[in-house]
Order: C-alpha cells, then structure tokens, then sequence
C-alpha cells in the first residue's frame, strides 16, 4: 500500500525550485524562436549575433483531452532584456477563444499582459510568488519577467484550449513593458 501511494506521489509531484512536473512534455523557447516579438530589432540581432539562449521552458500535462477535461504546466521564464525590453514568451490566444486560464505565480517577479481581442484594451497584472492572474477567454496573454531571477509559474487551462499564435504574431501585443531609470514601464508599442 505504502509503495502505490510513494508511485503515486512521483507521478504527481511538483517542484518549481528544481523546474519539474511529472508526467509532462517539455518545450524549450530560444531567444531566436522569439523573432518579432521584441520591439526593438536591431538589438534582438545583436543579441542573437552573440547567442541564442533559452528564454523559457513549459512542461505541460495532458491526462486527458475529452469535454470538460483540463491541462497544466510549470513554465519558467528566465531573467534577461532585449535592448530594454523585458524578456518574454511569445504570447498566444486560444485556439478556442472562449477557453480561459489560471496562472498562479510560484517564484520570482514578472508580469502577465493581458489584451482583449475585440476591444484592444490591455492589463498588466503582477505575476509572481503568491500571485493569482486569470485570464478570460477572448484574451491575448504573454508572461514577462521583470526581476533578475527566473520567474516560475503554474498554469490550468481546458483540454480544448489550443494555442493560436498566429493572429498576435501578425500585429503583435499593443503594448511593451521595458525598463526606464530601473523601474518597468508598460508603453505603447
Ligand atoms: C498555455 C499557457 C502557458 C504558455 C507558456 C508559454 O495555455 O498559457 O503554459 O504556453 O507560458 O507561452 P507561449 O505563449 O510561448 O505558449
Ligand atoms: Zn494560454
């Protein structure tokens, strides 16, 4: 009995101090996977002509995928800037627009930026250990990390979500979130 419970613990455990979460498939995000993404092009190729290194990993969990089944993932995001830019994940809509998320930030300091599809409008809201961001269907959102320590996060969405990346790829978030006399800023693009 005491063995099934052990296998069973390791099959559900998460530690985001050593970035793992069983069962899942990891998908690993280099700075040269995240062109166009940064405002400021001359400096992501300067910054890519002197390497390409990971900006964030995802391990997501699909147990199952029929109606009302959900799916869950530890990212990290690592600390770093393009030109002034924070370091970022490319940022998506689902798939299925009305499918929603919870984010619940276990270490670091970031920010999510939220942006409406149909109105534009956007949200910054604090991701970081302790930190609860929902994000509503409908919503384009993207993960930033602001501190200097990888920024870890939680993330629980439906099974049917999907990712579409292709319609914020196009036009890209409205706003940027960069770093003026030391302190984040969130500008218009
Ligand atoms: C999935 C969820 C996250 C992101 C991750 C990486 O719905 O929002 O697990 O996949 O933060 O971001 P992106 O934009 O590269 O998928
Ligand atoms: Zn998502």
């Amino acid at each position: 009995m005491l063995e099934h419970f052990q296998s069973l613990a390791e099959k559900f455990s998460v530690n985001p101090d050593a970035f793992a979460l069983s069962g899942g498939r990891e998908v690993v995000r280099c700075l040269g996977d995240l062109d166009g993404c940064f405002r400021d092009a001359v400096s992501y190729s300067a910054a890519l002509a002197c390497g390409n290194p990971v900006l964030y990993r995802v391990i997501a969990v699909e147990p199952a995928s029929g109606s009302g089944d959900l799916h869950y993932g530890l990212g990290i995001l690592y600390p770093g800037k393009v030109g002034s830019e924070y370091y970022l994940t490319k940022g998506h809509l689902h798939r299925t627009r009305e499918a929603g998320e919870v984010y619940i930030g276990q270490r670091g300091e970031g920010f999510m930026l939220l942006e409406d599809e149909a109105s534009g409008e956007s949200r910054l809201e604090t991701l970081g250990a302790g930190r609860v961001v929902y994000v509503p269907g409908f919503t384009a959102h993207r993960t930033i990390n602001t501190g200097t320590v990888p920024l870890t996060y939680f993330g629980i969405y439906p099974a049917n979500a999907g990712h579409d990346y292709g319609a914020i790829a196009e036009r890209n978030f409205r706003k940027v979130l960069v770093e003026e006399a030391g302190q984040p800023v969130l500008k218009d693009r």
